[in-house]
């Protein structure tokens, strides 16, 4: 494999950083290499590519790295332009879209990650801020106009990408920490949403088995309790 060509993907394991970018090169029907990068041994050219923050997603592009996963979507979206475009041309509903990306990107991903790793009240805290904060996307798509119901998956934009990168799993989440985030009653263009895209087949090739992907996140979580 030649670095200083093509499109490498440095990525790892099931990180929904690394799934958005696989799913946004998917979409575009960009040919890349994927380089499995071991984070407890991270490889000295991903050091090299992201010395900032030293962490995956990082695109390769003709021997040029592009670091931060955001950042990577925008740019796989206007280096290839043939493939759907992953931003809408008006910049107002083009700030929307980067506005609730950055919602889910910041907000929501990070309450994940606590409940993750937390126990107790900590835990339910955090559990209690993912409903408040899906409570305020269901008030966000009801004013929105983005595609929420994406037919075989080949509109699928920057805002559902990063949507499937958070979600896509959820009822792996649901299992292992036995809550439920998809209340259809609560929540029913989230949850509509987010079920019209999990059923793509494109999404379905990014994962493993659910039973596969139960096992990983029990480890990756007794590993982040000790
Ligand atoms: N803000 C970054 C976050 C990327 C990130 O957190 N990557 C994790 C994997 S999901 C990582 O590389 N962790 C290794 C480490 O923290 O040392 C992005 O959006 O790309």
């Amino acid at each position: 494999m030649a670095e200083e060509s093509g499109v490498i993907l440095h990525g790892s394991g099931e990180s929904p950083h690394c799934k958005r970018v696989e799913l946004a090169l998917k979409l575009k029907g960009i040919q890349y290499d994927y380089v499995d990068e071991d984070l407890t041994n991270k490889s000295l050219l991903l050091l090299q590519y992201n010395p900032v923050h030293k962490k995956v997603p990082v695109l390769v592009h003709n021997g040029k790295p592009i670091a931060e996963s955001l950042v990577i979507l925008e740019y796989i979206d206007e280096v290839w332009k043939d493939g759907p475009a992953l931003l809408p041309q008006d910049p107002y509903e083009r700030a929307k879209v980067r506005f609730w990306a950055s919602f889910l990107h910041q907000q929501i991903f990070q309450d994940f990650v606590l409940v993750l790793k937390s126990e107790g009240q900590v835990q339910e805290k955090a559990i209690e801020q993912i409903h408040e904060k899906l409570k305020l996307l269901e008030e966000g798509l009801e004013t929105a106009s983005f595609p929420r119901v994406i037919g075989d998956g080949k509109d699928m934009g920057l805002l559902d990408v990063v949507m499937c990168s958070i979600f896509g799993i959820h009822k792996v989440f649901e299992e292992v920490f036995c809550v439920k985030f998809m209340v259809v009653e609560k929540y029913p263009l989230v949850t509509s949403w987010i079920n019209s895209m999990t059923e793509l087949p494109l999404v379905k090739d990014l994962y493993p088995s659910h039973e596969s992907l139960v096992g990983k996140l029990r480890s990756f979580r007794e590993r982040a309790l000790k």
